[in-house]
């Protein structure tokens, strides 16, 4: 428990990663005479993330122990659970030399934004990463191929930010952990439940997170707006069709939403842990996890994700994971449900394709509203330019 009478940072403690006012501006005049290396755009968010507490206990790039730790077996090694490796990469010309030195850490217009004290630079092995984390050591996999693309020097040590990514979307959804929780704590709200999303908000969803809802507070709601693949639907439109759900089909005083400026890895079962531990930070007691959670092809089992959390002692994660089973609206029930609450058989399942339901909306076609809300379909169809 922490002072706000919620759950603790992973950790134990909120990290603060940003430097304001004159020691920034100090900061920033130093890092003008220091290397510059650029960030991707993932490690432009990772900075971000690490800067604010999303990623507590980390208050910088991974260093050679943590990262073996991580990959090997899910550990940092003070022994704190870890399931993603944070790390920022560069050229073995920039690492020459550059071990307890600081380097100044730039977007991609070449403006610095942080200092990192960098501890070491280390090589690391790319497929060994690829076949613990991702389960795959296939380039197709956009996890793997964004690993493969990395420079094969691994910088490890703390940052300070001084400069974060000037957002101009979803500016009234953006909180960091200490505002999430500072408006839990206003709410009255004890037991939260965080809900993961990188998809269009379909019946399903909303099933999982109004059972979620049931047992706890209050829901997080908490849509990854990072980078996500090409194919994935793009941010804002998700968030429009969030918009019009809350206003429409959920208690106000019992919902939060508020966006994640990750970026997505497609792990599977081992983001499913980081996205747990993730939203722990942001004040979190509880978590959902359903089907594929973070999947991408068919690299993993249905339940892969549930499954990973068992890896773990009881209690060592801290936020305790809610499960679901695959769910559908069925009707002969004329409700939704899922293989435990549904005796009949899948020909009274309302159940579409990803690929039917882009066909459907990009002929302006609503699918079911079994499926999907009228009002979150015409945003869709809207968004794939859907015949009128
Ligand atoms: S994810 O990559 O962020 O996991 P998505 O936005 O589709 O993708 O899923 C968000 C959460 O809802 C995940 O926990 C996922 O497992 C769960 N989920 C999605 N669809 C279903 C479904 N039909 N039944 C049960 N859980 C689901």
């Amino acid at each position: 428990m922490s002072e706000d009478g919620l759950i603790a940072p992973h950790g134990g403690e909120l990290i603060n990663r940003m430097v304001e006012g004159d020691a920034g501006k100090a900061l920033a005049d130093k890092a003008q005479s220091l290397p510059k290396l650029e960030l991707s755009i993932r490690s432009q968010s990772d900075v971000e993330m690490i800067a604010v507490g999303s990623f507590s206990p980390l208050t910088g790039f991974l260093t050679q122990a943590d990262y073996k730790g991580v990959v090997k077996d899910m550990h940092l090694s003070s022994g704190v659970p870890w399931s993603i490796p944070i790390t920022v990469s560069a050229s073995k010309e920039f690492a020459q030399g550059i071990e307890g030195k600081q380097i100044a850490l730039t977007d991609d217009s070449g403006t610095p934004v942080a200092i990192m004290d960098v501890a070491e630079a280390y090589t690391y092995d790319k497929q060994e990463e690829a076949r613990n984390v991702y389960k795959t050591d296939e380039e197709k996999h956009p996890g793997v191929a964004a690993v493969y693309a990395q420079d094969e020097i691994l910088l490890g040590g703390s940052i300070s930010v001084f400069k974060r990514p000037e957002h101009t979307l979803f500016l009234e959804h953006r909180r960091d952990p200490k505002e999430t929780r500072a408006a839990f704590a206003e709410k009255g709200w004890k037991t939260i439940v965080g809900f993961q999303t990188r998809n269009p908000v379909h019946r399903a969803h909303e099933y999982i997170q109004k059972c979620a809802m049931e047992t706890v507070d209050g829901l997080l709601l908490h849509p990854l707006v990072g980078a996500t693949k090409d194919d994935d639907i793009p941010a804002d439109v998700r968030m429009a069709c969030y918009e019009a759900l809350i206003k429409d089909y959920y208690p106000t005083d019992h919902v939060l939403l508020s966006v994640y400026p990750a970026a997505m890895r497609y792990a599977g079962p081992r983001e499913a842990i980081f996205h747990a531990l993730a939203r722990k930070n942001y004040g979190c007691s509880h978590f959902i996890v359903g089907r594929d959670h973070a999947g991408v092809g068919t690299y993993y089992g249905t339940y892969d994700a549930q499954k990973i959390f068992l890896d773990f002692a009881p209690g060592e994660l801290g936020i305790t994971p809610m499960f679901f089973d695959n769910s559908f609206f069925c009707r002969a029930c004329g409700s939704m449900g899922t293989a435990k609450t549904c005796p009949h058989d899948n020909t009274n399942h309302v159940a579409l394709s990803g690929t039917r339901v882009r066909e459907m909306l990009v002929a302006g076609e609503e699918p079911p509203v079994e499926f999907s809300r009228p009002e979150v379909a015409r945003i869709l169809i809207a968004a794939y330019g859907g015949a009128k």
